[in-house]
């Protein structure tokens, strides 16, 4: 039975390659997807495709593209590889695109995900063209099912001109009752308070509300969400997992976190996982979440009964845990809520909820600077995401990271970051498969002996030590010391010689 049940809306069927012909050279898209979740499976590659034959014929076809978050070779891939993205934002994690992105074909504003949706609908951007949204179902009663992720839907819908709608029949019609759409958002002056004072909490309703004459086609799709498997855990991981949790139990031991802790937000990639599935076999009970995406650690956290609400705005899940999602998605539907990202990500609730904040980094510097995004200062690696959200706002902030890259020949600690994202200021615990460094209530000085100490690798620690000693002997030796003219030796080492040991 078609997913589209709706007569009136049926009305508006047509075929992707149809759809697609709406969108017109130098337009800007706003397309649902998050973290390779709800992204439209089939408009993309019917735009790639158009754009290719425009190229063909010696024509000129680029368009911008919005998302929540990062999507999946059948969006960014397809349309960076034809080369039809002349603007990017706010987060991807494509290979194709990251090399658009840095060969400069593609302009990329790598923008806070909560800011990302408020910004383009108060006009920073210039006029949103076209909105391209997947949907679970339309229902005869014409209620609009989101799909597997939220993101910055409701933002696209308001302020494109006009809607294209991907109706996706693979997406369990368990996830009605999932979602929880606040239409109480609204720009300066008229913002109120965000009424949220628990993690699982619901505020608004269960359906976009759409309107009917903003939307130009309806394209039917049955087709997976992108389900990038998990690595399986590593030694390192599970370490750096070990002495996350053992700080938390510390931290409860202490009086300052109750017994189920604070809601937990968890970034992405295999350590947060590995974290998830430490939390499984720890004592903890009763866990809240307020984060981005549901990972298969959460869902495993939900089936033992320990995780008892999660918040966020889409799914993130392995080929396995997304199928069992889609099997049981009306029993999850009981713990898990989906939000749009200027929800889940809104410093408002994550301030006054207490979040504890688990997240990334490419190198953290040896006062607690963290560059989440450039590899070598230049690089764009994925983009700030969500990362930014969360640790300036959170109650305790964590940065995870193997303590090296590149087999060894890179530190992720150093002298100074080669690129900013995050401040000191933001900074509390950094963890490393060498130890943590709780960093909280310390200035510059005792900061920098307690991350080189417990976090950087034993092949870097001398050096790490030779530049703060020296730096603290100079005549410029103050608050910060630096030595300015060295403090990216270890960078420029790595790019003359391929590794930054001396
Ligand atoms: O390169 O792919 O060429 O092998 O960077 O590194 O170790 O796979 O790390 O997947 O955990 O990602 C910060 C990028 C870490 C991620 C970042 C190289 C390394 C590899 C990736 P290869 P890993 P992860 C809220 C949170 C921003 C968004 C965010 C991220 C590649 O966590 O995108 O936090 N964060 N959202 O070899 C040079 C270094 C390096 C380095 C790693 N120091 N120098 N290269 N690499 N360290 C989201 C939610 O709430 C869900």
């Amino acid at each position: 039975m078609s997913r589209v049940a709706s007569e009136k809306w049926r009305s508006k069927l047509m075929s992707a390659e149809d759809a697609a012909k709406f969108i017109k050279p130098g337009m800007k898209i706003g397309v649902s997807g998050f973290t390779g979740s709800g992204y439209p499976k089939a408009v993309p590659e019917a735009l790639a495709a158009q754009i290719k034959a425009a190229q063909d014929r010696g024509e000129e076809f680029q368009v911008g593209i919005f998302t929540g978050a990062s999507t999946a070779p059948a969006l960014d891939g397809s349309l960076s590889q034809v080369n039809g993205i002349n603007l990017r934002m706010p987060y991807q994690s494509d290979p194709d695109m990251r090399k658009r992105i840095n060969e400069g074909s593609a302009e990329y504003v790598d923008a806070h995900l909560s800011h990302s949706g408020p910004q383009v609908c108060s006009g920073h951007y210039g006029k949103m063209d076209i909105a391209v949204i997947e949907l679970t179902a339309i229902t005869a009663d014409e209620k609009l099912i989101p799909s597997s992720s939220v993101g910055n839907n409701v933002s696209w819908m308001e302020a494109a001109d006009h809607i294209i709608l991907e109706v996706n029949s693979w997406m369990s019609l368990g996830l009605e009752g999932m979602h929880d759409i606040w239409y109480g958002v609204a720009l300066p002056p008229n913002r109120t308070p965000i009424p949220l004072t628990s993690a699982g909490q619901r505020i608004g309703q269960q359906y976009y509300e759409i309107p009917f004459e903003k939307v130009i086609a309806v394209v039917e799709t049955d087709d997976a969400d992108r389900n990038t498997p998990f690595k399986p855990l590593d030694a390192d991981s599970m370490k750096i997992a070990g002495y996350y949790l053992d700080f938390l139990e510390n931290e409860v031991k202490q009086g300052r976190l109750p017994e189920n802790l604070l809601p937990l937000q968890s970034g992405v990639g295999n350590i947060a996982n590995a974290v998830l599935s430490g939390l499984l076999n720890s004592k903890f009970e009763n866990l809240t979440s307020y984060t981005e995406v549901i990972q298969d650690g959460m869902v495993d956290l939900i089936d033992a009964g320990k995780l008892v609400a999660a918040s966020a705005t889409a799914f993130s899940l392995g080929p396995d845990y997304a199928n069992k999602m889609n099997d049981n998605a009306a029993s999850y539907s009981k713990t898990i809520v989906l939000r749009q990202q200027d929800i889940s990500n809104h410093p408002e609730p994550i301030r006054r909820l207490g979040v504890l904040a688990c997240n990334g980094l490419i190198e953290a510097d040896i006062y607690g600077n963290v560059n989440s995004t450039h590899i070598m200062g230049s690089r764009m690696q994925n983009g700030i995401g969500g990362s930014g959200d969360f640790t300036r706002n959170a109650y305790i902030s964590a940065f995870v990271t193997p303590s090296t890259a590149k087999n060894g020949d890179i530190s992720a600690i150093v002298p100074m970051v080669s690129h900013h994202d995050h401040t000191e200021h933001d900074t509390h615990v950094i963890i490393t498969e060498q130890g943590l460094a709780d960093v909280r209530g310390m200035g510059p000085a005792r900061r920098a002996k307690v991350i080189i100490e417990n976090c950087a690798h034993p092949d870097y620690k001398d050096q790490l030590w030779d530049y703060y000693n020296r730096a603290v002997a100079t005549a410029n030796s103050q608050h910060t010391p630096h030595i300015l003219r060295e403090a990216l030796d270890f960078h420029i080492r790595f790019l003359e010689t391929g590794s930054m040991k001396a």
